[in-house]
């Protein structure tokens, strides 16, 4: 028994790693270890011989599983010890100027697009993007039987089955933002919404999470004209040319009338877009005069205001503006595909600063 116990102390001693020390484990304490082996014995011995040789054998047994787990503790600390020295690092050393990340480029088109509305006196809203059914439909004159819930493609949260009450719904546009900025602050407003919205959609140019800016002016005579001028504004300012002209089509949407679709003119001469030149039109973006039902479901007086309100997508302007061909890749996170698009942190774009530089 001494010399079992001297044998395997003196081992576990000088064990030099952690896989050296679970072998001995398994060779003195393992289900068929030396000792494992020893205790079986115990059976064939007479009751006096197991009165002294079991406790014997199961105070070595401890004594070996006790050097056991001091020695891995130990090991374990020299390896941290070791792994510490090589990781070691001087904080004090300046930082490095190869940045990784950028600004992805759905980042600095929302900077660029709130830059020129904040310029025209619009405040920047945000919303839940769980919203309830009313704000997200009802409220925007779009009734629970209308066509226009189904083809939204709409996410709609989980409802236990026992409960009656309307689902939430993955907010599709951000105009619920609008109707909560109604509420809130009620007419004369101004604000625009940028923000992720969702459908379920998914293919070379739907992506089921994509980023809407919306706009809405509520005042007194308020009229297209206002809205012509404003849009006006915003397309000579966003794609930085001087003059632009744009083509209003009339078209239909639930929560505006009259409704319009506004296209820009461009050229696609080499593949490449050049905004306010040639003879193709280029849609971009929905608009009109709000619809009276959803003044009122914004608690605002449709006799005495009237409002226009627009929506874009974000991620359709950037594509068009910056050359991006394909939208998938925006929801990619792939570093080398931020470092061609991305922007810089520091450069931020303010309407008398320049946009994008
Ligand atoms: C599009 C068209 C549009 C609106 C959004 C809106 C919001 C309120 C009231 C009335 Cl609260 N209208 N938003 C109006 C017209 C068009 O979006 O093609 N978006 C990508």
């Amino acid at each position: 028994m001494d010399d079992l116990r001297d044998k395997y102390l003196t081992a576990i001693a000088n064990a030099g790693d952690e896989a050296a020390l679970e072998n001995l484990r398994v060779q003195a304490v393992g289900k068929k270890g030396e000792i494992s082996l020893k205790m079986r014995e115990l059976g064939k011995m007479t009751p006096e011989e197991r009165q002294v040789m079991g406790p014997k054998l199961n105070a070595l047994k401890d004594e070996i599983n006790s050097a056991l787990s001091a020695k891995k503790q130990g090991l374990g600390d020299a390896a941290l010890d070791e792994r510490l020295r090589g990781e070691w690092l001087d904080v004090t050393l300046p930082g490095r100027s190869r940045r990784n990340g950028t600004i992805h480029p759905v980042s600095q088109v929302s900077e660029e697009v709130t830059a020129i509305f904040a310029d025209m006196g619009f405040a920047v809203a945000e919303g839940p993007q769980v919203e309830s059914d009313w704000h997200n439909f009802d409220a925007l004159n779009i009734p629970g039987h209308h066509p226009a819930r189904a083809e939204m493609d709409t996410f709609y949260m989980h409802r236990d089955a026992d409960d009656t009450r309307p689902p939430h719904v993955l907010r599709t546009h951000t105009s619920p933002v609008q109707i909560r900025s109604m509420e809130l602050q009620g007419a004369p407003l101004r604000v625009i919404c940028p923000g992720r919205v969702y459908r379920a959609d998914y293919d070379q140019t739907h992506t089921p999470m994509f980023h809407q800016v919306e706009g809405l002016a509520v005042d007194k005579d308020i009229s297209m004209a206002n809205l012509k001028w404003v849009l006006e504004e915003f397309v000579k300012a966003y794609f930085e040319v001087d003059g632009v002209d744009l083509r209003f089509r009339a078209s239909h949407f639930p929560f505006t009338e009259p409704s319009a679709e506004v296209d820009i003119r461009c050229s696609w001469e080499g593949g490449t877009l050049k905004v306010g030149e040639g003879d193709d039109w280029l849609e971009i973006l929905g608009s009109g005069m709000v619809h009276p039902k959803v003044l009122m479901a914004g608690n605002i007086d449709p006799a005495a205001w009237q409002g226009f309100a627009f929506g874009m997508g974000i991620d359709r302007i950037a594509m068009l503006k910056y050359g991006i061909p394909d939208l998938r890749a925006f929801f990619d996170s792939d570093l080398r595909w931020l470092r061609h698009y991305g922007f810089s942190a520091l450069d931020v774009p303010t309407v008398r600063g320049g946009l994008s530089r």
